[in-house]
């Protein structure tokens, strides 16, 4: 079984330079928000088996409980979904502002959703219905406009006796060859011949499978049609694109090309009393957010066993796809932020010589952005074009940091976000690294740092954030700018997956400015941000800090004492600290 953090093991293969080579991704990268679909039996247990509720997510029921196949499959008996309707469900992902839908061909139960001669365990041929929703999507989407795509579930299958992770019915050493030649090949085979052209396969969990079975997936699929996009999760680094864990929103800007999956409440399959619905307001700022750092929104949503989309998913898509109408330019096709850092206020995507401001809360009259070298020509509301937003740019007198102010008083703020448009000479160019926001907080993200010594083992994930750190020689160092001095509290900023334990207790150091704090990495304080119910950020005081002079602020952490992982490990994360990042605010 693998160690590391999933999303830290390299997903997604070198692309080719070439713009050409690189064309099967465009209109991924346009549509920025798609539908994910989680389908299939385990929507009739909807989360209880045997008159309990069964903890954890909707459609892993059967190995939550270890349900022999012989009491899981009678399942199959019983589906019949009267009122499945792939027409309004396409119309609501077009309601939505999304623009492609992953359906869970087959997902870890093994069961598939649609007509399969390469397993009678599905859809057509096992249940009352007799029905292929699949064919209907297929034909809804070429009809409406959306790209179908399919998830498949290439490595767990609980069902076929060499498929991963079923120890319960079948304890012997698998065979993962037979498997895949028995059905994965067979099943790829149908969904890339039968439903006309597919976006992309969204493989999922590469738990078992080895580079060279999942370099000879990729092939399959990209022979059968190599246009088809394959998800980083197909593992080895043989993704066409990553894809951070579930729910995980990455702190700063990425690199590459990743795709944000979440959950509307906390299952992605139907279950009966999950009511953890998130607000719509939450969901566009999440969709700004993946915008912004370069990814795709890939919104779930799970339908009961009688094929209804809950009414609360539906709601709260359709709102997300009113906000898209208006301001549908600030995300679709655009590039991510040339910052490398987040905002306070909120978040910028890119289109050529616009930059789009997008405002979480309403601003302050007069509105700071430091760090952009591109002048601006003009500045409006998106839904106020006409609207000219005063502007001035100039260098901040201690540093030379370029400073853009914007006179916001004639903005009609409009909850969730309200979009400014800043129209600029050229491309956009800013100052790298970490700068000082006007409220006076410095944030340095551990993806603005730079690792060491040579020879580190500390590494810095692509998603960000610190990994390998085991050695107390190694250290991350920031450069950032700092326009008013004063005095700081000094934080450090750590993260875990929700069910994953935090590793903290280790002893940290931070040294800058000739002055040295050391303290162990305390649970002080969760920082409020959209994603910390699954990967809440914990913030560590280590103290004050002085700085006397504006200009360059170069600090260093260092952990001096670094405790070993506890002896249960989890599946995935290798346990060593998740840093974040470090965070100065002004006493
Ligand atoms: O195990 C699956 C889970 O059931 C669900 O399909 C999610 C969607 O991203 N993927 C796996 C867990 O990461």
């Amino acid at each position: 079984m693998p160690r590391g953090d999933l999303s830290t093991l390299r997903q997604v293969r070198r692309q080719p330079s070439s713009a050409a080579a690189r064309d099967p991704l465009r209109w991924w990268r346009d549509a920025r928000f798609g539908l994910f679909i989680h389908w299939g039996l385990y929507a009739l247990p909807a989360g209880i088996w045997r008159g309990e509720r069964v903890p954890g997510i909707g459609e892993w029921l059967m190995y939550s409980r270890k349900i022999p196949v012989a009491d899981y499959e009678p399942l199959a008996a019983r589906f019949h979904p009267r009122h499945f309707n792939a027409a309004a469900i396409v119309r609501l992902a077009k309601d939505a502002g999304q623009r492609y839908l992953v359906i869970t061909a087959k997902h870890h139960e093994g069961f598939a959703m649609y007509r399969s001669a390469a397993s009678p365990y599905n859809v057509v041929d096992a249940t009352p219905w007799h029905h292929d929703p699949l064919a209907d999507l297929a034909r809804e989407c070429r009809r409406q406009g959306v790209k179908l795509c399919f998830y498949y579930s290439q490595d767990l299958d609980w069902h076929h006796p060499d498929g991963g992770w079923n120890t319960w019915d079948y304890p012997k050493p698998k065979d993962t060859d037979r498997y895949l030649r028995e059905k994965v090949y067979p099943q790829l085979r149908e969904l890339l011949t039968q439903y006309g052209p597919v976006g992309l396969i969204w493989f999922d969990t590469p738990i078992t499978i080895t580079v060279a079975q999942a370099a000879a997936i990729r092939r399959f699929v990209k022979r059968l049609q190599p246009r088809c996009l394959v998800s980083g999760r197909i593992g080895h680094g043989q993704g066409d694109y990553g894809i951070p864990r579930d729910n995980q929103m990455p702190p700063g800007r990425l690199r590459g090309d990743w795709e944000v999956c979440a959950t509307l409440n906390h299952t992605w399959g139907f279950k009966r009393h999950d009511h953890a619905w998130k607000p719509a307001a939450r969901l566009v700022r999440t969709l700004v957010e993946s915008a912004s750092k370069n990814a795709n929104y890939l919104l779930n949503i799970g339908p009961d066993a009688d094929g209804r989309v809950p009414t609360p998913s539906a709601t709260r898509l359709r709102a997300v796809g009113r906000w898209l109408r208006a301001n549908g330019e600030s995300v679709y096709g655009t590039t991510p932020s040339p910052f490398g850092h987040d905002f306070p206020w909120g978040r910028i995507t890119a289109k050529g010589r616009v930059l789009y401001l997008h405002f979480f809360a309403r601003p302050p009259r007069r509105f700071e952005l430091r760090g952009l070298r591109t002048r601006v020509t003009g500045a409006a509301p998106l839904l106020a074009p006409r609207t000219a937003l005063p502007c001035t740019q100039a260098e901040d007198a201690a540093t030379g940091l370029p400073v853009l102010r914007l006179d916001l008083a004639r903005l009609r703020f409009r909850a969730p976000v309200t979009v400014v448009a800043l129209r600029l000479a050229g491309a956009p160019a800013v100052t790298p690294g970490p700068i000082q926001e006007p409220d006076g907080t410095l944030t340095l993200l551990a993806s603005e740092a730079r690792v060491g010594p040579r020879g580190a083992k500390l590494r810095l994930s692509p998603l960000g954030l610190t990994t390998g750190w085991t050695r107390t020689t190694d250290w991350l160092e920031w450069q950032g700018a700092v326009l008013a001095p004063g005095e700081f509290t000094v934080e450090v900023v750590t993260t875990h997956q929700h069910l994953e334990p935090w590793s903290g207790g280790h002893t940290a150091r931070v040294e800058a400015c000739g002055q040295s704090l050391r303290h162990a990495l305390t649970r002080d304080a969760e920082l409020e941000y959209m994603q910390a119910a699954y990967f809440p950020r914990i913030a560590s005081r280590m103290g004050r800090l002085r700085v006397d002079r504006a200009g360059p602020l170069k600090l260093r952490l260092h952990l001096d004492k670094i405790l070993p992982p506890p002896k249960e490990r989890p599946l995935w994360d290798d346990l060593t600290p998740l840093i974040v990042g470090v965070r100065l605010r002004p006493v």
